[in-house]
Protein backbone atom coordinates (compact mmCIF):
# COMPACT_ATOMS: atom_id res chain seq x y z
CA UNK A 1 0.00 0.00 0.00
CA UNK A 2 1.09 2.95 -0.75
CA UNK A 3 1.76 6.02 1.52
CA UNK A 4 -1.04 8.14 0.62
CA UNK A 5 -3.68 4.84 1.19
CA UNK A 6 -1.95 4.47 4.39
CA UNK A 7 -2.77 7.94 5.37
CA UNK A 8 -6.56 7.84 4.30
CA UNK A 9 -6.62 4.17 6.51
CA UNK A 10 -5.44 5.66 9.40
CA UNK A 11 -7.69 9.10 9.15
CA UNK A 12 -10.32 7.31 8.55
CA UNK A 13 -9.70 4.39 11.50
CA UNK A 14 -9.58 7.44 13.85
CA UNK A 15 -12.77 8.71 12.50
CA UNK A 16 -14.40 5.94 12.52
CA UNK A 17 -13.66 5.41 16.37
CA UNK A 18 -14.84 8.89 17.35
CA UNK A 19 -18.12 8.51 14.87
CA UNK A 20 -18.40 4.89 16.54
CA UNK A 21 -18.50 6.56 20.07
CA UNK A 22 -21.24 9.14 19.11
CA UNK A 23 -23.52 6.20 17.91
CA UNK A 24 -23.36 4.51 20.91
CA UNK A 25 -24.48 7.48 22.86
CA UNK A 26 -27.34 7.55 20.26
CA UNK A 27 -26.34 10.66 18.56
CA UNK A 28 -25.75 9.16 15.65
CA UNK A 29 -27.89 11.71 13.69
CA UNK A 30 -25.98 14.70 14.75
CA UNK A 31 -22.61 15.97 13.27
CA UNK A 32 -20.72 15.84 16.39
CA UNK A 33 -17.94 17.17 18.57
CA UNK A 34 -15.45 17.09 15.60
CA UNK A 35 -17.63 17.81 12.77
CA UNK A 36 -18.73 21.28 14.47
CA UNK A 37 -15.50 22.10 15.48
CA UNK A 38 -14.07 22.32 12.15
CA UNK A 39 -17.00 23.60 10.62
CA UNK A 40 -16.98 26.60 13.10
CA UNK A 41 -13.30 27.15 12.15
CA UNK A 42 -14.06 27.13 8.49
CA UNK A 43 -16.87 29.38 9.29
CA UNK A 44 -14.52 31.95 10.76
CA UNK A 45 -12.57 31.69 7.69
CA UNK A 46 -15.18 32.19 5.52
CA UNK A 47 -16.60 35.11 7.37
CA UNK A 48 -12.86 36.68 6.58
CA UNK A 49 -12.92 36.19 3.28
CA UNK A 50 -16.38 36.52 2.34
CA UNK A 51 -16.35 40.38 1.27
CA UNK A 52 -13.98 39.99 -1.16
CA UNK A 53 -14.83 36.48 -1.90
CA UNK A 54 -18.33 37.10 -2.97
CA UNK A 55 -17.49 40.28 -5.07
CA UNK A 56 -15.25 37.00 -6.94
CA UNK A 57 -18.00 34.45 -6.99
CA UNK A 58 -20.51 37.21 -8.49
CA UNK A 59 -17.89 37.97 -10.97
CA UNK A 60 -17.06 34.27 -11.92
CA UNK A 61 -20.92 33.41 -11.79
CA UNK A 62 -21.53 35.97 -14.40
CA UNK A 63 -18.97 34.64 -16.96
CA UNK A 64 -19.93 31.11 -16.44
CA UNK A 65 -23.00 32.33 -17.02
CA UNK A 66 -22.12 33.28 -20.84
CA UNK A 67 -20.41 30.09 -21.25
CA UNK A 68 -23.42 28.22 -20.31
CA UNK A 69 -25.18 30.45 -22.23
CA UNK A 70 -22.75 29.83 -25.54
CA UNK A 71 -23.09 25.56 -24.42
CA UNK A 72 -26.56 25.78 -24.83
CA UNK A 73 -26.64 27.59 -28.40
CA UNK A 74 -23.97 25.10 -29.41
CA UNK A 75 -26.19 22.17 -28.12
CA UNK A 76 -28.48 21.41 -31.61
CA UNK A 77 -24.87 20.84 -33.12
CA UNK A 78 -23.90 18.24 -30.44
CA UNK A 79 -26.92 16.51 -30.66
CA UNK A 80 -26.60 16.39 -34.82
CA UNK A 81 -23.67 14.96 -34.18
CA UNK A 82 -24.05 12.33 -31.83
CA UNK A 83 -27.30 11.57 -34.40
CA UNK A 84 -24.60 11.59 -37.01
CA UNK A 85 -22.88 8.41 -35.02
CA UNK A 86 -19.65 9.80 -33.85
CA UNK A 87 -18.29 10.18 -31.21
CA UNK A 88 -15.14 11.29 -29.17
CA UNK A 89 -13.30 14.12 -28.57
CA UNK A 90 -14.75 16.99 -27.09
CA UNK A 91 -18.07 15.19 -27.07
CA UNK A 92 -16.62 12.86 -23.69
CA UNK A 93 -17.78 9.33 -23.82
CA UNK A 94 -20.41 8.21 -25.64
CA UNK A 95 -22.83 4.72 -25.07
CA UNK A 96 -25.13 4.10 -27.85
CA UNK A 97 -28.01 1.56 -26.62
CA UNK A 98 -30.44 -0.33 -29.09
CA UNK A 99 -33.81 1.80 -28.47
CA UNK A 100 -35.74 -1.37 -27.93
CA UNK A 101 -34.34 -1.92 -24.74
CA UNK A 102 -36.59 -1.33 -21.71
CA UNK A 103 -34.97 0.82 -19.64
CA UNK A 104 -35.19 2.83 -16.26
CA UNK A 105 -33.65 6.01 -15.46
CA UNK A 106 -33.21 7.57 -12.48
CA UNK A 107 -30.71 10.45 -11.46
CA UNK A 108 -29.61 12.50 -8.48
CA UNK A 109 -29.89 9.84 -5.79
CA UNK A 110 -26.81 11.36 -3.99
CA UNK A 111 -26.10 8.26 -2.04
CA UNK A 112 -23.69 9.30 0.75
CA UNK A 113 -21.92 7.27 3.59
CA UNK A 114 -23.58 7.49 7.02
CA UNK A 115 -24.28 10.42 9.11
CA UNK A 116 -25.89 13.56 8.35
CA UNK A 117 -24.85 13.24 4.43
CA UNK A 118 -27.00 10.16 4.22
CA UNK A 119 -29.77 12.06 2.67
CA UNK A 120 -31.24 8.70 1.00
CA UNK A 121 -31.57 7.18 4.90
CA UNK A 122 -32.92 10.44 6.19
CA UNK A 123 -35.49 10.02 3.37
CA UNK A 124 -36.22 6.48 4.00
CA UNK A 125 -35.59 6.19 0.77
CA UNK A 126 -33.02 3.10 0.42
CA UNK A 127 -35.36 0.43 1.14
CA UNK A 128 -37.76 2.00 -1.66
CA UNK A 129 -35.39 2.11 -4.17
CA UNK A 130 -34.12 -1.72 -3.82
CA UNK A 131 -37.75 -2.32 -3.81
CA UNK A 132 -37.96 -0.92 -7.33
CA UNK A 133 -34.79 -2.33 -8.59
CA UNK A 134 -35.97 -5.24 -7.46
CA UNK A 135 -39.21 -4.83 -9.68
CA UNK A 136 -37.47 -3.98 -12.80
CA UNK A 137 -34.89 -6.87 -12.47
CA UNK A 138 -38.31 -8.88 -12.88
CA UNK A 139 -39.19 -7.10 -15.63
CA UNK A 140 -35.82 -7.33 -17.87
CA UNK A 141 -35.07 -3.63 -17.37
CA UNK A 142 -32.03 -1.90 -18.19
CA UNK A 143 -30.83 0.22 -15.57
CA UNK A 144 -29.54 3.85 -16.57
CA UNK A 145 -28.33 6.18 -13.09
CA UNK A 146 -28.00 9.23 -14.96
CA UNK A 147 -25.55 10.70 -13.07
CA UNK A 148 -25.65 12.93 -9.07
CA UNK A 149 -25.59 9.07 -7.95
CA UNK A 150 -22.93 9.33 -5.32
CA UNK A 151 -21.86 12.56 -3.62
CA UNK A 152 -18.69 13.20 -3.49
CA UNK A 153 -19.41 16.51 -2.87
CA UNK A 154 -21.03 16.70 0.64
CA UNK A 155 -18.65 16.66 3.82
CA UNK A 156 -18.97 17.22 7.46
CA UNK A 157 -22.19 15.29 9.13
CA UNK A 158 -19.77 13.38 10.84
CA UNK A 159 -16.29 12.58 12.27
CA UNK A 160 -15.42 10.70 8.72
CA UNK A 161 -17.30 13.47 6.80
CA UNK A 162 -14.56 15.88 8.28
CA UNK A 163 -11.76 13.94 7.83
CA UNK A 164 -12.73 13.29 4.29
CA UNK A 165 -13.37 17.19 3.56
CA UNK A 166 -9.83 18.04 4.77
CA UNK A 167 -8.32 15.02 3.14
CA UNK A 168 -9.80 16.07 -0.20
CA UNK A 169 -8.77 19.97 0.05
CA UNK A 170 -5.02 18.12 0.83
CA UNK A 171 -5.65 16.29 -2.54
CA UNK A 172 -6.77 19.64 -4.31
CA UNK A 173 -3.72 21.61 -2.75
CA UNK A 174 -1.01 19.09 -3.38
CA UNK A 175 0.29 19.11 -6.89
CA UNK A 176 1.99 16.08 -8.77
CA UNK A 177 2.01 12.67 -7.89
CA UNK A 178 1.44 12.94 -4.30
CA UNK A 179 -1.79 15.03 -4.95
CA UNK A 180 -3.01 12.38 -7.46
CA UNK A 181 -2.13 9.50 -5.08
CA UNK A 182 -3.97 11.30 -2.03
CA UNK A 183 -6.87 12.06 -4.40
CA UNK A 184 -7.12 8.73 -5.74
CA UNK A 185 -6.78 7.19 -1.79
CA UNK A 186 -9.44 9.70 -0.56
CA UNK A 187 -12.21 9.05 -3.04
CA UNK A 188 -11.63 5.26 -3.38
CA UNK A 189 -12.05 5.13 0.44
CA UNK A 190 -15.33 7.55 0.59
CA UNK A 191 -16.74 5.27 -2.31
CA UNK A 192 -16.30 2.37 -0.30
CA UNK A 193 -17.91 3.82 2.62
CA UNK A 194 -21.14 5.08 -0.14
CA UNK A 195 -21.52 1.07 -1.31
CA UNK A 196 -20.93 -0.24 2.88
CA UNK A 197 -24.18 2.40 3.63
CA UNK A 198 -25.97 1.26 0.85
CA UNK A 199 -25.03 -2.29 0.63
CA UNK A 200 -28.96 -3.48 -0.40
CA UNK A 201 -28.75 -1.03 -3.24
CA UNK A 202 -24.96 -2.25 -4.57
CA UNK A 203 -25.84 -5.57 -4.31
CA UNK A 204 -29.41 -5.26 -6.64
CA UNK A 205 -27.10 -3.62 -9.29
CA UNK A 206 -24.14 -6.15 -9.12
CA UNK A 207 -26.65 -9.08 -9.12
CA UNK A 208 -29.57 -8.19 -11.25
CA UNK A 209 -28.04 -5.40 -13.51
CA UNK A 210 -24.71 -4.79 -13.71
CA UNK A 211 -23.88 -8.52 -14.07
CA UNK A 212 -25.93 -8.89 -16.74
CA UNK A 213 -24.45 -6.25 -18.71
CA UNK A 214 -27.49 -4.18 -17.86
CA UNK A 215 -25.82 -0.77 -16.03
CA UNK A 216 -25.58 1.89 -17.32
CA UNK A 217 -23.93 5.38 -15.66
CA UNK A 218 -23.39 8.78 -16.85
CA UNK A 219 -21.40 11.27 -15.06
CA UNK A 220 -23.12 14.09 -13.26
CA UNK A 221 -21.66 16.95 -10.85
CA UNK A 222 -21.98 15.33 -7.84
CA UNK A 223 -19.82 12.20 -9.06
CA UNK A 224 -17.44 13.85 -11.26
CA UNK A 225 -14.65 11.99 -10.00
CA UNK A 226 -15.82 9.03 -12.65
CA UNK A 227 -14.29 10.92 -15.45
CA UNK A 228 -11.50 9.53 -14.30
CA UNK A 229 -11.45 6.02 -15.63
CA UNK A 230 -9.44 4.75 -12.70
CA UNK A 231 -12.18 5.80 -10.23
CA UNK A 232 -14.68 4.18 -12.64
CA UNK A 233 -12.74 0.96 -12.39
CA UNK A 234 -13.21 1.51 -8.51
CA UNK A 235 -16.54 1.35 -8.79
CA UNK A 236 -16.59 -1.97 -11.05
CA UNK A 237 -14.23 -3.64 -8.16
CA UNK A 238 -17.97 -2.94 -6.08
CA UNK A 239 -20.34 -3.40 -8.68
CA UNK A 240 -19.33 -5.34 -11.71
CA UNK A 241 -19.26 -4.15 -15.27
CA UNK A 242 -20.70 -0.62 -15.40
CA UNK A 243 -20.79 1.51 -18.41
CA UNK A 244 -19.85 4.93 -17.53
CA UNK A 245 -20.40 7.60 -20.08
CA UNK A 246 -21.35 11.43 -20.48
CA UNK A 247 -24.21 11.24 -23.16
CA UNK A 248 -26.23 8.18 -24.01
CA UNK A 249 -28.02 8.08 -27.32
CA UNK A 250 -30.86 5.80 -28.11
CA UNK A 251 -30.78 4.17 -31.60
CA UNK A 252 -32.57 2.13 -34.25
CA UNK A 253 -31.19 1.56 -37.05
CA UNK A 254 -30.47 5.21 -38.49
CA UNK A 255 -32.52 7.00 -35.85
CA UNK A 256 -31.97 8.36 -32.54
CA UNK A 257 -34.83 8.60 -30.37
CA UNK A 258 -33.63 9.89 -27.14
CA UNK A 259 -30.37 11.36 -25.77
CA UNK A 260 -30.07 10.78 -22.18
CA UNK A 261 -27.54 13.45 -20.50
CA UNK A 262 -27.32 14.48 -16.91
CA UNK A 263 -27.88 17.82 -17.53
CA UNK A 264 -24.88 19.92 -16.40
CA UNK A 265 -23.41 20.72 -19.24
CA UNK A 266 -25.45 23.68 -19.46
CA UNK A 267 -24.75 24.82 -15.98
CA UNK A 268 -22.57 27.90 -15.27
CA UNK A 269 -22.22 27.16 -11.92
CA UNK A 270 -21.98 23.06 -11.93
CA UNK A 271 -20.60 22.31 -15.82
CA UNK A 272 -18.04 19.65 -16.56
CA UNK A 273 -14.42 21.38 -15.43
CA UNK A 274 -16.11 24.23 -14.50
CA UNK A 275 -18.09 23.10 -11.34
CA UNK A 276 -16.03 25.46 -8.94
CA UNK A 277 -18.68 27.82 -7.99
CA UNK A 278 -20.71 24.63 -7.67
CA UNK A 279 -18.30 22.50 -5.50
CA UNK A 280 -17.99 26.07 -3.18
CA UNK A 281 -21.93 26.55 -2.64
CA UNK A 282 -22.43 22.96 -1.62
CA UNK A 283 -19.20 23.08 0.86
CA UNK A 284 -21.14 26.29 2.36
CA UNK A 285 -23.95 24.77 2.58
CA UNK A 286 -22.61 21.59 4.33
CA UNK A 287 -20.73 24.11 6.56
CA UNK A 288 -23.69 25.88 7.51
CA UNK A 289 -25.29 22.52 8.37
CA UNK A 290 -22.87 21.42 11.04
CA UNK A 291 -21.26 24.90 12.74
CA UNK A 292 -23.46 25.63 15.51
CA UNK A 293 -25.71 28.68 14.17
CA UNK A 294 -29.71 28.07 13.63
CA UNK A 295 -29.39 28.30 9.69
CA UNK A 296 -30.52 25.44 7.32
CA UNK A 297 -29.80 26.07 4.40
CA UNK A 298 -30.86 23.66 1.28
CA UNK A 299 -33.65 21.37 3.15
CA UNK A 300 -34.80 18.56 1.82
CA UNK A 301 -37.96 17.98 0.56
CA UNK A 302 -40.95 17.10 3.23
CA UNK A 303 -44.02 14.93 3.11
CA UNK A 304 -46.20 17.49 2.01
CA UNK A 305 -44.17 17.66 -1.11
CA UNK A 306 -44.89 14.36 -1.57
CA UNK A 307 -48.29 14.44 -0.80
CA UNK A 308 -48.40 17.28 -3.35
CA UNK A 309 -47.25 15.22 -6.23
CA UNK A 310 -49.43 12.40 -5.32
CA UNK A 311 -52.33 15.01 -5.54
CA UNK A 312 -51.57 16.01 -9.12
CA UNK A 313 -50.99 19.59 -7.87
CA UNK A 314 -47.10 19.66 -8.95
CA UNK A 315 -46.33 22.16 -11.61
CA UNK A 316 -44.46 20.44 -14.85
CA UNK A 317 -42.71 23.88 -16.07
CA UNK A 318 -39.47 24.75 -16.97
CA UNK A 319 -36.79 26.19 -14.45
CA UNK A 320 -35.89 30.02 -15.13
CA UNK A 321 -32.76 31.40 -13.23
CA UNK A 322 -30.98 34.73 -12.67
CA UNK A 323 -29.84 36.13 -16.47
CA UNK A 324 -26.82 37.46 -14.42
CA UNK A 325 -25.65 35.43 -12.00
CA UNK A 326 -27.08 31.82 -13.75
CA UNK A 327 -28.78 30.95 -10.19
CA UNK A 328 -31.78 30.83 -8.26
CA UNK A 329 -32.29 31.99 -4.70
CA UNK A 330 -33.91 28.44 -4.72
CA UNK A 331 -30.36 27.08 -5.61
CA UNK A 332 -31.07 26.21 -8.74
CA UNK A 333 -28.76 26.98 -11.50
CA UNK A 334 -29.92 25.60 -14.96
CA UNK A 335 -31.78 27.88 -17.25
CA UNK A 336 -34.45 24.77 -18.63
CA UNK A 337 -36.01 28.11 -20.44
CA UNK A 338 -33.14 29.09 -22.24
CA UNK A 339 -32.53 25.12 -22.90
CA UNK A 340 -35.57 25.09 -24.20
CA UNK A 341 -35.19 28.24 -27.03
CA UNK A 342 -31.68 27.05 -27.53
CA UNK A 343 -33.15 23.60 -28.62
CA UNK A 344 -35.41 24.22 -31.32
CA UNK A 345 -38.91 25.14 -29.38
CA UNK A 346 -41.50 23.11 -29.50
CA UNK A 347 -40.33 20.73 -32.42
CA UNK A 348 -42.45 17.50 -32.66
CA UNK A 349 -39.56 15.50 -33.96
CA UNK A 350 -35.70 15.10 -33.24
CA UNK A 351 -34.80 12.77 -30.41
CA UNK A 352 -36.10 13.12 -26.99
CA UNK A 353 -34.19 14.55 -24.45
CA UNK A 354 -33.84 12.91 -21.29
CA UNK A 355 -32.39 14.73 -18.16
CA UNK A 356 -31.89 14.58 -14.81
CA UNK A 357 -29.60 17.52 -12.33
CA UNK A 358 -32.69 19.54 -11.67
CA UNK A 359 -34.24 17.64 -9.24
CA UNK A 360 -38.08 18.25 -10.78
CA UNK A 361 -39.55 15.89 -12.40
CA UNK A 362 -41.20 16.71 -15.85
CA UNK A 363 -42.65 15.49 -18.86
CA UNK A 364 -43.48 17.55 -21.81
CA UNK A 365 -43.73 20.98 -19.74
CA UNK A 366 -45.15 24.12 -20.94
CA UNK A 367 -42.73 26.44 -20.82
CA UNK A 368 -43.52 30.19 -19.48
CA UNK A 369 -44.88 31.41 -23.02
CA UNK A 370 -47.70 28.03 -22.75
CA UNK A 371 -45.14 26.63 -25.66
CA UNK A 372 -44.54 22.47 -24.74
CA UNK A 373 -41.77 21.04 -24.90
CA UNK A 374 -43.00 17.95 -26.63
CA UNK A 375 -39.56 15.95 -26.33
CA UNK A 376 -38.42 16.40 -23.01
CA UNK A 377 -38.47 14.92 -20.06
CA UNK A 378 -36.35 15.19 -16.06
CA UNK A 379 -36.26 12.05 -13.83
CA UNK A 380 -36.53 14.34 -10.91
CA UNK A 381 -34.42 12.90 -8.12
CA UNK A 382 -34.22 10.38 -5.12
CA UNK A 383 -34.65 12.36 -2.16
CA UNK A 384 -37.97 13.32 -2.22
CA UNK A 385 -39.86 12.07 1.34
CA UNK A 386 -40.38 8.06 0.61
CA UNK A 387 -40.45 8.99 -2.89
CA UNK A 388 -38.06 8.43 -6.04
CA UNK A 389 -39.20 9.53 -9.31
CA UNK A 390 -37.50 8.04 -12.78
CA UNK A 391 -38.34 7.99 -16.45
CA UNK A 392 -39.35 4.42 -18.10
CA UNK A 393 -38.35 4.12 -21.49
CA UNK A 394 -40.82 1.93 -23.02
CA UNK A 395 -38.16 -0.21 -25.68
CA UNK A 396 -40.67 -3.27 -25.73
CA UNK A 397 -43.32 -0.96 -27.45
CA UNK A 398 -43.30 0.08 -30.92
CA UNK A 399 -41.85 3.02 -32.64
CA UNK A 400 -42.30 6.01 -32.17
CA UNK A 401 -41.78 5.31 -28.48
CA UNK A 402 -42.58 8.00 -25.97
CA UNK A 403 -40.89 7.67 -21.83
CA UNK A 404 -43.19 7.78 -19.19
CA UNK A 405 -42.39 10.02 -15.83
CA UNK A 406 -42.99 7.68 -12.74
CA UNK A 407 -43.05 8.06 -9.20
CA UNK A 408 -41.91 5.22 -6.32
CA UNK A 409 -43.25 5.71 -2.87
CA UNK A 410 -44.13 3.43 0.25
CA UNK A 411 -47.92 3.12 -0.25
CA UNK A 412 -48.52 3.08 3.79
CA UNK A 413 -46.78 6.35 4.31
CA UNK A 414 -49.62 7.88 6.56
CA UNK A 415 -49.35 11.31 5.12
CA UNK A 416 -50.70 10.33 1.29
CA UNK A 417 -51.73 6.60 2.25
CA UNK A 418 -55.23 7.68 0.96
CA UNK A 419 -54.30 9.15 -2.18
CA UNK A 420 -52.46 5.57 -3.28
CA UNK A 421 -55.17 3.81 -2.36
CA UNK A 422 -54.71 -0.19 -1.32
CA UNK A 423 -53.03 -1.41 -4.69
CA UNK A 424 -49.44 -1.91 -4.27
CA UNK A 425 -47.22 -2.19 -6.89
CA UNK A 426 -44.50 -4.81 -4.98
CA UNK A 427 -43.76 -5.61 -1.62
CA UNK A 428 -40.57 -5.15 0.28
CA UNK A 429 -40.20 -6.98 3.30
CA UNK A 430 -43.71 -6.70 4.18
CA UNK A 431 -44.36 -3.05 3.56
CA UNK A 432 -46.51 -1.78 0.13
CA UNK A 433 -44.87 -0.10 -2.53
CA UNK A 434 -46.93 1.82 -5.33
CA UNK A 435 -45.47 2.91 -8.57
CA UNK A 436 -47.89 5.98 -9.70
CA UNK A 437 -47.46 7.03 -13.68
CA UNK A 438 -46.82 10.91 -13.77
CA UNK A 439 -48.68 12.64 -16.95
CA UNK A 440 -49.04 16.10 -17.99
CA UNK A 441 -52.23 18.01 -17.70
CA UNK A 442 -53.96 18.74 -21.04
CA UNK A 443 -52.29 22.12 -20.73
CA UNK A 444 -49.24 21.09 -19.78
CA UNK A 445 -49.00 23.25 -16.51
CA UNK A 446 -49.26 20.18 -13.95
CA UNK A 447 -48.79 16.94 -13.14
CA UNK A 448 -51.24 14.51 -13.00
CA UNK A 449 -50.74 11.12 -10.86
CA UNK A 450 -52.09 8.36 -12.52
CA UNK A 451 -53.29 5.13 -10.35
CA UNK A 452 -51.73 2.36 -11.45
CA UNK A 453 -53.84 -1.20 -13.20
CA UNK A 454 -52.40 -4.24 -13.99
CA UNK A 455 -48.71 -4.41 -15.24
CA UNK A 456 -49.03 -3.70 -18.51
CA UNK A 457 -52.55 -2.54 -18.84
CA UNK A 458 -52.40 1.14 -19.98
CA UNK A 459 -52.70 3.84 -17.15
CA UNK A 460 -56.68 4.87 -16.09
CA UNK A 461 -57.42 8.69 -17.23
CA UNK A 462 -59.15 9.52 -13.45
CA UNK A 463 -56.47 11.00 -11.63
CA UNK A 464 -55.46 10.67 -7.98
CA UNK A 465 -57.34 13.25 -5.83
CA UNK A 466 -56.25 15.03 -2.67
MN1 LIG B 1 -26.37 17.51 -10.94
Amino acid sequence: MDIEALVVTHVGRLADRADRRRTDRGAGGRPGVIARTWASLKLLVAVVLSPPGSALVAWRAARNHLHAKQTMEALPGVIARLSSGRSGGALGRVATIDASTPLVVTSDLHRCSAGRVDLVGAQDNRDLYVAMLDWYATTNTTLVENGDVEDFWMVGGSAWGSAYDLLRLGGAALVGRLGDGLRQATYREQLRRIVANNAAIYQQIQSHFAAAGRYHRTVGNHDDVFADERLTAALSEHVGPVVMSDWIVLRSGDEVEAIILHGHVADGWNGPGRSTLGKLSSWMADLLKDAPIPVTPDDLPSPTRTRELLSSRRRNGLLRVSPRFGASSAYDSLDEELLFDALGGAATVGPWILMGHTHFPVLQPASDTGARWWRYANSGHGLGAGLVTAIEWPGDDPAPRSPRLVAWVWADHPDWMDLVGSEATTHHQGRPVARIELTPSPDGRRLHAVRERAKGARAEPDTLRG
